[in-house]
């Protein structure tokens, strides 16, 4: 799992456009860790979709995540599951896992961060760094938390929210493994240069 940048495809930010055109952008831009995030489709209806974001991630060697669903992660053989502070939390999700699937959880502060870790999390998401429009019910936190948490928390972690080339860089040295981003890329007119500079900005922050 390489967590520099991780980019989630979600369908409301894409606005109508294809999110395999985002993904193949995105990989071809470089990433290697990608989420698939629906709010609105029944799993049914998105699994075909799903497969198909599937097997590209493997051919193209990045972690396939699927956000929220673990039965969905779990028929798709997904590396992994993500799952927020309402979802299942992990030491409940864990045991229905196969041995190696990857456990992401959202935090937003540092209790949230230690009980993730003592959890068995793989890695963890911090957010909201910014102001964000993609998620409305956002808790700001800044890069500040992540500076907080970084000197006790080990696994690995990643900032969310509102995250674009030009402020991707206070999050990195902050302490961030990696950041992770919705609208800048699948709200980009060109998914690949969108990850290209982020990926390059957070090489030159680091
Ligand atoms: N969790 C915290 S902020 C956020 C999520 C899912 C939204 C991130 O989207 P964007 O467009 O990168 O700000
Ligand atoms: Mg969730």
């Amino acid at each position: 799992m390489d967590p520099s940048l991780y980019v989630i495809l979600d369908r409301a930010a894409a606005r109508g456009r294809d999110l395999e055109t985002i993904l193949d952008g995105a990989l071809g831009g470089g990433c290697r860790m990608i989420q698939l995030r629906e709010k609105e489709w029944p799993s049914g209806r998105l699994l075909p979709l799903a497969e198909r974001l599937r097997e590209r991630c493997r051919g193209a060697g990045a972690t396939f995540i699927v956000n929220d669903r673990v039965d969905l992660a779990l028929a798709l053989a997904a590396d992994g599951v993500h799952l927020g502070q309402d979802d299942l939390p992990p030491r409940a999700a864990r045991p229905l896992l196969k041995s190696g699937m990857i456990l992401g959880r959202s935090t937003h502060s540092l209790a949230q961060a230690r009980e993730a870790r003592d959890d068995g999390a793989g890695y963890i998401a911090v957010g909201s760094m910014f102001p964000t429009t993609t998620k409305p019910d956002f808790e700001l936190v800044g890069p500040e938390l992540i500076q907080k948490l970084r000197g006790e928390i080990r696994v690995p972690v990643i900032g969310i929210g509102g995250i674009t080339p030009d402020n991707v860089a206070a999050v990195i040295r902050a302490g961030a493994d990696g950041v992770a981003v919705i609208s800048a890329v699948c709200g980009a007119a060109d998914p690949a240069a969108a990850t290209r500079r982020l990926l390059e900005a957070i090489r030159a922050a680091r």
